[in-house]
């Protein structure tokens, strides 16, 4: 099927290092199983995110040595601020250093106790900085989500009737805004259609809702708009970008992804009352309008990244890319969740290690494994990133339980992805001897970030042989 090779040379590279497994269990335990309080260089393969991990172009670099790095008014800005409009088309739009402080600076202004955020699934700093406000959000997407296994070409959908229901029985007045996540990261990197995207703005424009696109993987679910949506395989990746956007009021954007920069990322939006109140809200958090939390050569790399992403050749590679992976992992018989996303593979953690009870984190037990076995770097998505309690302490499990494979852009070529379906293969031929983990410490937001585990049964543990 869709194999391209990367469109690019390598001009370039950073050496890195693989650790034998005995470094790789004192490293392990260290860090008390949590993956990301591991240091960079002990990491062969690193999966943890695509986010700000991309290689920048020549172009861009040489962008860096060009940045204007006036106060006020940098050409950079400028540039940057084109680029927005020609891609975006929004009226009005700030810079800032990356998409959650856009979230933040959007949702302490419209925001207001109580009210509520319907999306189609939240990623978790965009739930975090909902719930920051004391108001509430709500994941919407089709139920066709959660099963992983399932085949359809956009499993990222809002449910268009649980959305108007919501509406109805909340009243509208308590909706300020509606989100919708492109590609939906939470449930597999999954597409949203553009049909999808028109019908949720029909539904919300009826009681007056504005809609709010988080954007930051547009240009992937644009290419799988292009091929797999009726109607727009002869148009181009920019037209359907201009299109989807256009039924949005505005957007959030981390441009760390489908920027293709390292830092950076922007609000942008119609109205001008709202626009009023952030441009008060970004010079007291992040900076002057023309620079957000950036330095001029930031603005002037993300300008030039967001039309990189939206070229074909480099799209047709990315998407390939992740397919190629996913494809070697279904071989050896791993369930992911199917199709494969734009970013990333995400593996059914409850499906692979089927002995152990979600209380005993079978997500970040196999993301551990896998850090033991070949030195990959991956990231739970199940009960320690999603996992809440409720008033009497009882935990409320998340439905699924993922272990993601996030793919860098530009950065790792088909033999890296080759030896990643090699290892995690291995693991599946052993997958018997894996125990869970418990928690024995967490923070009380965004806990995956510094909880600390142990293995349930230390003698028995994971790479203990
Ligand atoms: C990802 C990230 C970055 C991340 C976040 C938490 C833990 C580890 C890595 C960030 C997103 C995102 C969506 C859909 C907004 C943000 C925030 N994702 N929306 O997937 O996926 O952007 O990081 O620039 O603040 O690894 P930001």
């Amino acid at each position: 099927m869709l194999h391209f090779p990367e469109p690019f040379k390598i001009k370039m590279v950073e050496p890195i290092r693989k650790t034998s497994k005995g470094e790789r269990l004192s490293i392990l335990k260290k860090a008390s199983y949590n993956l990301f309080l591991i240091p960079a260089e002990d990491i062969f393969i690193d999966f943890l995110s695509d986010s700000g991990t991309s290689a920048m172009s020549d172009s861009q670099w040489a962008g860096l040595m060009q940045g204007d790095e006036s106060y006020a008014g940098s050409k950079s800005f400028y540039r940057l601020e084109q680029a927005v409009r020609d891609i975006f088309g929004f009226r009005h739009f700030i810079p800032t250093h990356q998409g959650r402080a856009a979230e933040h600076i959007l949702f302490s202004t419209v925001l207001r106790p109580g009210d509520i955020v319907p999306n189609n699934t939240h990623f978790d700093t965009t739930r975090a900085n909902v719930e920051l406000q004391d108001a509430i959000a709500l994941d919407l997407v089709e139920e066709k989500a959660f099963k992983p296994e399932y085949i359809h070409p956009f499993k990222g959908n809002m449910d268009l009737e649980k959305l108007e229901k919501t509406i109805q029985e909340k009243g509208p007045e308590k909706i300020p805004l509606c989100m919708i996540t492109v590609t939906n990261n939470s449930v597999g990197g999954q597409p949203v259609s553009i049909k999808n995207i028109r019908a949720s703005k029909e539904v919300l424009s009826r009681y007056g809702i504005p809609l709010f696109v988080d954007a930051c993987r547009y240009a992937e679910n644009c290419f799988f708009i292009k091929e797999r949506e009726q109607g727009y395989k002869d148009k181009s990746v920019l037209d359907i970008a201009k299109e989807l956007f256009s039924y949005a009021d505005g957007a959030t954007m981390s441009a760390k992804k489908d920027g293709l920069v390292n830092i950076g990322g922007f609000l942008a939006l119609n109205s001008d009352e709202i626009f009023e109140k952030v441009k008060q809200k970004l010079i007291l958090i992040e900076g002057f309008l023309t620079y957000g939390g950036l330095a001029g050569r930031d603005l002037e790399a993300m300008a030039r990244g967001l039309y990189e992403a939206l070229d074909e050749d480099y799209l047709a590679h990315r998407i390939g890319q992740v397919r190629y992976l996913g494809e070697r992992l279904i071989r050896g018989g791993v369930t992911i969740i199917q199709p494969p996303g734009g970013h990333a593979i995400f593996i059914d953690a409850k499906s692979f290690l089927p002995h152990i009870p979600q209380k005993d984190l079978p997500a970040q037990a196999l993301v551990a494994e896998l850090y033991l076995e070949g030195g990959l770097r991956t990231s739970e998505i199940g009960t320690v990133m999603f996992g809440k309690k409720d008033a009497t302490g009882a935990v409320i499990y998340p439905e699924l339980e993922l272990v993601r494979l996030a793919v860098p852009r530009r950065v790792y070529t088909n033999n890296h992805l080759d030896y990643v379906a090699q290892v995690i293969r291995q693991v599946y031929e052993r997958r018997e001897e894996i125990r869970g983990l418990r928690i024995i410490s967490e923070s009380p937001t965004l806990r995956h970030f510094t909880a600390r585990f142990e293995p349930l049964e230390a003698a028995a543990a994971a790479g203990n042989k």
